[in-house]
């Protein structure tokens, strides 16, 4: 999938999507076997797309080989891969190329000297989770397999801009930025290459140079500070972008971005200095017919869906979601919270305090960076979800991300959600305070939330805490769609509405709360493992359907919603 604009004119950029060789390796042989020579008796299979479903190997977990033929004009290709689930080898005609670990995240390899004519392009995937995997086997949602996002093959020429990121400060009055470019630079030639290099921001140049690199020399350069006056802020449901252009004389990117300034103040969370309460869903980008290889038409619809509920914001529970999402919600104005995908349950004391398991989540951490730094939605940074925070080793690997992103990661909020806040040993890393918390489901009933906010206020002040907000992350009922009665009992649409408008009005009264993600947006496929506690086989805390029809949660929280806009400062 392509973003919502064109990155490059001068780059030649071939997409890879379409149907491709496919062949599963349960015994694990392929590699031994050379398979990546030319597969034998093989299936076809669409990519993008999850094997789960394409290919009906519902619950199939371990290796299958993607293959398929490209032409190039040759020269230095970059191939690109937005997501692979959840490791890749891939091979370029009989070359290794490498690994990569990390089911939500783009990656590439860059190949010099490619023959002009037709090449073989391989991919190895594993989707077989072990005690050191990101996630565990343990999740809420199906573990799929798969090229879950498109592929390119990208021709590079001279001096080749293969990523960017933009930082700013915006000054007290917030209408003048001083910002500055880091460029990961590329001479895709044999030979050095000297190239003039120029950057815009909507009609202002604001770098201009002439740089040298060496034959096949990479080089990240930061550009002098620049300052931009009479900014246009980004906000909610105004969306203000500015295009960024970045050229050589034989290469470009293009890029968006929006000026805004996101803080936490006196116990509150400040969107270009007006106070702000979060009002959203947790949201799977996944859909029971095609997995996680979620098509461009849903999100689209999605967003629709979302801004008729209300809602000013999306958590993306529980991974960075497609780029194009993303693009979308800069262009309509809503706030994202990303995240990794550390889902708590499934992770044992011991492997929060494995250094593979640490480093993996770091290197997420580090590529959602690299990959996403840009976008204005996004607000919040989450290191983690529900891991268990009253241990040592969970302390120390928050403090590990937290001190990263907090360094690297912008202007950001830094947080995780934590199921065990009176438990909690963690809470000095993050900005906010967020919760999750199923009274009314899995214990209690609606009335327990008021005893437990007060405890939690105390535990806030006794720990020295209360200037952190708060948010209710998340909070959620089961609704069969359609199931009616006329006993206020679970399973039920009248007790899913009845519970949920009771929380959002309960938190949205709250001084202490600055915001609540309802879990979650829509009905979700979880492991079938899983069938017997969650019926069909889905998490079925949507407050609509998988199919997007709503239920009467739906209507519930959308008067919710807007009658809370009113407030609105
Ligand atoms: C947790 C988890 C979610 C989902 C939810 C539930 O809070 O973070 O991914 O599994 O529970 O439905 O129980």
């Amino acid at each position: 999938m392509s973003r919502l604009f064109t990155e490059h004119i001068k780059r030649e950029v071939a997409n890879l999507d379409g149907v491709w060789n496919f062949k599963i390796d349960p015994e694990n042989m392929g590699k031994d076997e050379k398979w990546f020579e030319g597969l034998k008796e093989f299936e076809m299979s669409a990519v993008p797309s999850v094997w789960n479903k394409e290919k009906g190997l519902l619950d199939y977990k371990g290796y299958a080989w993607y293959q398929r033929q490209f032409y190039t004009n040759g020269g230095t290709l970059r191939l690109k891969f937005e997501a692979v689930m959840t490791e890749a080898d891939v091979w370029l005609d009989e070359q290794y190329l490498g690994y990569h670990y990390g089911g939500f995240c783009e990656f590439d390899f860059i190949v010099n000297n490619v023959d002009a004519g037709f090449h073989t392009l391989t991919v190895r995937v594993n989707n077989k989770p072990d005690e050191q995997s990101i996630p565990m086997s343990v999740v809420d949602w199906h573990h799929d397999g798969g090229i879950i996002r498109s592929v390119w093959a990208e021709t590079l020429k001279g001096i080749s801009v293969i990523n960017n990121r933009f930082d700013y400060t915006l000054a007290d009055d917030l209408k003048t930025a001083n910002g500055f470019f880091t460029l990961d630079l590329y001479n895709a030639e044999n030979s050095e290459v000297t190239s003039k290099i120029e950057i815009k921001i909507g009609e202002d140049k604001v770098f201009a140079d002439t740089i040298t690199l060496k034959a096949g020399e990479s080089k990240a350069i930061k550009t002098p500070e620049f300052n931009l006056q009479n900014i246009r802020l980004w906000d909610i449901g105004k969306p203000e972008l500015y295009d960024i252009a970045i050229a050589t004389e034989t290469d470009d990117l293009f890029d968006r971005v929006g000026f805004r300034f996101v803080e936490v103040k006196d116990e509150k969370v400040l969107l270009n200095g007006r106070k702000i309460e979060f009002r959203g869903v947790n949201r799977h980008e996944e859909y029971p017919d095609f997995g996680f290889a979620f098509p461009v038409s849903l999100m689209r619809r999605d967003l629709d869906i979302i801004e008729d509920l209300g809602c000013n914001s999306v958590r993306g529970s529980h991974y960075p979601n497609s780029k194009i999402f993303l693009d979308m919600l800069d262009a309509r104005g809503i706030l994202f919270w990303s995240e990794i995908p550390i889902w708590g349950c499934g992770f044992s004391e011991e492997a929060l305090g494995d250094p593979v398991v640490v480093e993996r989540g770091l290197e997420m951490h580090r590529e959602m960076l690299k990959y996403y730094f840009n976008h204005p939605s996004i607000v919040i940074w989450g290191m983690h979800n529900e891991i268990k925070v009253d241990t040592q080793n969970a302390y120390d690997m928050s403090k590990i991300y937290y001190d990263f992103l907090k360094e690297n990661g912008g202007n950001r909020i830094v947080t995780y959600a934590t199921c065990h806040p009176m438990e909690d040993i963690c809470l000095e890393f993050c900005d906010i305070i967020c919760i999750n918390k199923y009274y009314g489901w899995y214990v209690g009933n609606k009335h327990d939330w008021e005893v437990f906010l007060d405890e939690f206020r105390e535990r806030r002040e006794s720990l020295g805490f209360s200037h952190k907000p708060v948010i209710m992350s998340e909070f959620g009922i089961a609704a069969l769609y359609g199931h009616h009665t006329f006993d206020n009992i679970r399973w039920t649409e009248e007790y899913q509405a009845d519970i949920l408008s009771h929380c959002v009005n309960l938190f949205h009264n709250d001084s202490m709360m600055s915001g609540f993600f309802i879990w979650q947006f829509t009905d979700m496929r979880t492991q079938s493992a899983w069938a017997i506690n969650r019926a069909r086989g889905f998490n079925n805390k949507g407050i609509l359907n998988e199919h997007r029809k709503p239920k009467m949660a739906y209507f519930a929280i959308k008067k919710d919603y807007h009658e809370f806009a009113e407030d609105d400062e």
